[in-house]
């Protein structure tokens, strides 16, 4: 099996939309592996986006993400999980995302889109290690 880590960000969990989005990725065929809701503090939040670090939008993206609790999710399917994720997803931002997808019915703002999920495999690898060492490898 094949798996990947979905963030349900802090906007989702303030909303009442985390239930929503597991039932999303379960009602596709994805099973969750781990799960925990959890602030994540700002050097966390670093490692994890490490590569938009001196990006203009970088410190409201720390900002956001260390608000409140996100719910951290490690998920598997059969192939490509992270590829089925994304799509699942929608566009980042939540005004060009397609109707059907978590973005595009349930967001509109950039920053507050509600999901994250690793951009490929080598993504996933690393991003599972930060949150959930103990999977890792
Ligand atoms: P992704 O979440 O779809 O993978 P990334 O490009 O990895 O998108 O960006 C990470 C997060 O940073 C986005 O989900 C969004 O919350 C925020 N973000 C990305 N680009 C912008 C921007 O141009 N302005 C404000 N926030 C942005
Ligand atoms: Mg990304």
């Amino acid at each position: 099996m094949d798996r990947t880590l979905v963030i349900a960000k802090p906007d989702a969990v303030e909303r009442g939309l985390a239930g929503e989005i597991i039932a999303r990725l379960e009602r596709r065929g994805l099973r969750l592996v781990a799960a925990e809701l959890r602030s994540i503090d700002a050097e966390t939040a670093g490692r994890h986006y490490a590569e938009h670090q001196g990006k203009p939008f970088y410190a409201s993206l720390v900002e956001f993400i260390t608000r409140s609790p996100a719910l951290l999710m490690v998920v598997e399917g059969p192939g490509d999980t992270w590829k089925v994720v994304r799509t699942m997803m929608g566009a980042t931002n939540p005004k060009e995302a397609a109707p059907g997808t978590i973005r595009g019915d349930l967001a509109i703002e950039m920053t507050e889109n509600l999901v994250h999920g690793s951009d490929g495999p080598e993504s996933a690898e690393r991003e599972i290690g930060i949150f959930f060492p103990a999977l890792a490898g």
